[in-house]
């Protein structure tokens, strides 16, 4: 680990042991609900004594997971968060600015924000830290966390946790680095963890008929066109995004957008090959470019990235497909 990282660690801890002793310590999920949000919170919140993972929603993942490891998480109600009265402080986890929260933070309460995308649209005060580490996951910081400080706090189930998010974040490794690989080899040690079991708990697959429904319908709205120099399949669906920007890029496409209309808020999700990050796509970017253009919030990796707002669906999908032809080709 290089120095950057370890003063990080110990400015995170210190911070932690203050607010402890404050008063309780929720550790927010981004609103998505992924794995990596979800084991993130979880597996923080075992080495804090009065921390507790809480969370609008969980993902079919996060959820049969986190069940399956009886690990303790709270559900919070997106008007009426009802949070303890006595706060020491709020750790927010995987999320790359407040909006993806889904909820108001209470005023005045220390903040840690905890996350690997690579852009952030978190306004901190003093008082308030942000770790911020180019990692596939963060579950990875988590655990460096854990390693360092608190390594009783590394379970097995606790580890399954770290784990599932990163398998989950990099794709079943797919997007992993030599750090990744080797964190996912560091997780599976000490523990009795059977790897390959595991996964299959990961993957199983549990969609629904309105799911295959939904996707089926985005399947036959597919369009295939060229956004400057860039292969791109756009659609819209119901429900089941992330499956379907997966499916756009088995089919060919080098960058995937799915977009969704519900309740007067558009959401975009986009996808990109590897080697169209390589050759310079940066749907984070992208995503942040769009919420300056047209209001809302976006954000987050180079290959894997959302916006969401009220602009009409038609015109964001637009404004995505305008800025993506921008980008210059540099292979
Ligand atoms: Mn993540």
């Amino acid at each position: 680990m290089n120095s950057e990282h370890l003063a990080d660690l110990a400015a995170l801890d210190a911070w932690i042991k203050k607010v402890s002793a404050a008063g309780a310590v929720p550790i927010l999920c981004g609103e998505n609900g992924d794995m990596d949000t979800v084991g993130s919170a979880i597996a923080l919140a075992a080495a804090i004594p009065n921390g507790m993972a809480c969370g609008l929603h969980r993902d079919k993942v996060a959820k049969r997971v986190a069940e399956n490891l009886d690990a303790p998480f709270r559900y919070l109600d997106r008007k009426r968060p009802t949070l303890p009265r006595k706060l020491g402080g709020v750790i927010c986890v995987d999320a790359a600015s407040p909006e993806q929260l889904g909820l108001e933070l209470p005023n005045g309460i220390p903040i840690c924000v905890i996350d690997h995308h690579s852009t952030s649209g978190w306004n901190l005060d003093s008082g308030d830290i942000e770790i911020r580490w180019a990692m596939r996951a963060t579950t990875q910081i988590i655990f460096a966390y854990l390693q360092e400080y608190c390594p009783v706090a590394l379970t097995e189930p606790v580890r399954k946790l770290l784990l599932a998010g990163l398998i989950t974040d990099t794709g079943r490794f797919r997007h992993a680095d030599g750090q990744a690989l080797l964190d996912g080899a560091q997780m599976l040690e000490g523990g009795e963890i059977d790897y390959a079991s595991f996964v299959e708990l990961i993957e199983v697959d549990d969609l629904t008929d309105s799911d295959r429904g939904a996707l089926a319908a985005g399947l036959s709205r597919v369009k295939n066109s060229t956004a400057g120099s860039w292969q791109l399949m756009h659609t819209n669906v119901s429900t089941s995004e992330g499956r379907m920007g997966k499916v756009l890029l088995v089919a060919g496409a080098e960058v995937a957008l799915v977009s969704r209309h519900r309740d007067g808020i558009t959401r975009l999700s986009a996808r990109a090959t590897r080697n169209a990050t390589l050759s310079g796509v940066h749907l984070g970017e992208i995503m942040s470019s769009l919420a300056e253009k047209l209001g809302g919030d976006g954000g987050g990796h180079d290959g894997a990235a959302g916006w969401s707002g009220e602009t009409d669906r038609i015109a964001a999908e637009s404004a995505f497909i305008h800025s993506l032809s921008g980008v210059v080709r540099t292979d």
